[in-house]
C-alpha cells in the first residue's frame, strides 16, 4: 500500500471517483474502507442496490477475471470475498427492510464440493427483501440436505448455486433424487451461478435458470404466481 493511497479521504471524492476507489479496495481486501465507502454512498442517498451492483459486484467481477488470468491467487480473494461481504453486511437490513407480505419459502444452498457462497446470499438478501422466506442451508450441500430442509420448512422453492463446472452436474443429481422420491413438483427449482446457463438449467430439469439475483427474485414470484393460479384453477373444477 502506498503512501499516496493511505492519504485518500473517502468522503472527499465525488461519487464517480469513489465508486472506482472502492473496485480498488475490493481487488486489494480491504474490508474497512469499503465498509465506510458503502456509508458514504448511502448517505449521499444511493441505493442499496446500486451500491451492490455498481461498486461490489461489479469490483468483484474485475477480480475474478484476474483470478482466472492468474494475477490473483486464492488467499487475496478470499481477502476481496471478506472486504465484499464487509460491504454486503451494511447493505443486507436495507435490502431485506420491507413490509411486504410473505410470498414463500426458499430453501437455498451451494451444492456439493463448491464452497462460494457471495452469488448465493445476495440472492437470498434480494428474495428477502423481496418479501421470500429464507432459509440458508450455506455451502457444500449434499442432496439429501436440500430435501431434508424443504420438507422441514414446507418451503415452495428451491434453490441451488453453483460456481464451478465441476459442481454444476450436482445440481441433477438433487432435481433427480426429488423424481426418485416422487415429489418433483411438490417444488419450484430455481438454479443459478456464472457457469449455467438457461440450456443447463432445461436439461437438468430445473424449472429456471436465473441469470442475478434480481432475475431470481422477479422468476420466483412469477412461478409462485403460476402455481397458484394452477392450484386456485384445479381447486375451481
Ligand atoms: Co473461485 N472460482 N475457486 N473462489 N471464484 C471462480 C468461480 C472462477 C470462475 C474463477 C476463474 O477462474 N475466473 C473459477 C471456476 C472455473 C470453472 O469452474 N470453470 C474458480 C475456481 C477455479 C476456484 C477454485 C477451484 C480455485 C482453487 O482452489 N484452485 C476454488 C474452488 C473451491 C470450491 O468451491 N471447492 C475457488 C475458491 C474461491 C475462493 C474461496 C477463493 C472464493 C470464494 C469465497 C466465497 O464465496 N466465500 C472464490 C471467488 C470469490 C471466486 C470469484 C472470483 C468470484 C465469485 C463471486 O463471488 N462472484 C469467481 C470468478 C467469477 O465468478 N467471475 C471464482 C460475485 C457474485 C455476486 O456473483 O457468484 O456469479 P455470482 O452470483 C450471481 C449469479 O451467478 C447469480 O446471482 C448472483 C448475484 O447476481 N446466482 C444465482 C448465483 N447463485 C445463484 C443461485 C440462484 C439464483 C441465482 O438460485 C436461485
Amino acid at each position: 500500500m502506498s503512501d499516496d493511497q493511505d492519504d485518500i479521504i473517502l468522503s472527499e471524492l465525488d461519487d464517480d471517483e469513489l465508486v472506482q476507489q472502492m473496485q480498488d479496495d475490493l481487488y486489494d481486501g480491504m474490508k474497512e474502507e469499503i465498509e465506510e465507502s458503502v456509508n458514504i454512498l448511502l448517505e449521499r442517498g444511493w441505493q442499496p442496490y446500486d451500491i451492490l451492483t455498481k461498486a461490489l459486484v461489479s469490483g468483484m467481477t474485475i477480480v475474478g477475471n484476474d483470478f482466472r488470468d492468474g494475477i490473483l491467487f486464492v488467499p487475496e480473494v478470499l481477502l476481496a470475498a471478506g472486504a465484499m461481504k464487509g460491504g454486503m453486511g451494511i447493505l443486507k437490513p436495507l435490502l431485506t427492510e420491507t413490509g411486504a407480505p410473505k410470498m414463500g419459502k426458499m430453501v437455498i444452498g451451494t451444492v456439493k464440493g463448491d464452497i462460494h457462497d457471495i452469488g448465493k446470499n445476495l440472492v437470498g438478501m434480494m428474495m428477502e427483501g423481496a418479501g421470500f422466506e429464507i432459509v440458508d442451508l450455506g455451502i457444500n450441500n449434499p442432496a439429501e440436505d436440500y430435501i431434508e430442509a424443504l420438507k422441514r420448512e414446507k418451503a415452495e422453492i428451491l434453490g441451488m448455486s453453483a460456481l464451478l463446472t465441476t459442481t454444476m452436474p450436482y445440481m441433477k443429481v438433487v432435481i433427480d433424487l426429488l423424481k426418485e422420491q416422487g415429489i418433483r413438483d411438490d417444488y419450484i427449482v430455481l438454479v443459478g451461478g456464472a457457469p449455467l446457463n438457461e440450456e443447463f438449467g432445461r436439461a437438468i430439469g430445473a424449472d429456471a435458470y436465473c441469470r442475478d439475483a434480481a432475475v431470481a427474485v422477479e422468476t420466483a414470484k412469477a412461478q409462485v404466481a403460476r402455481r397458484h393460479n394452477k392450484v386456485g384453477g384445479e381447486a375451481a373444477t
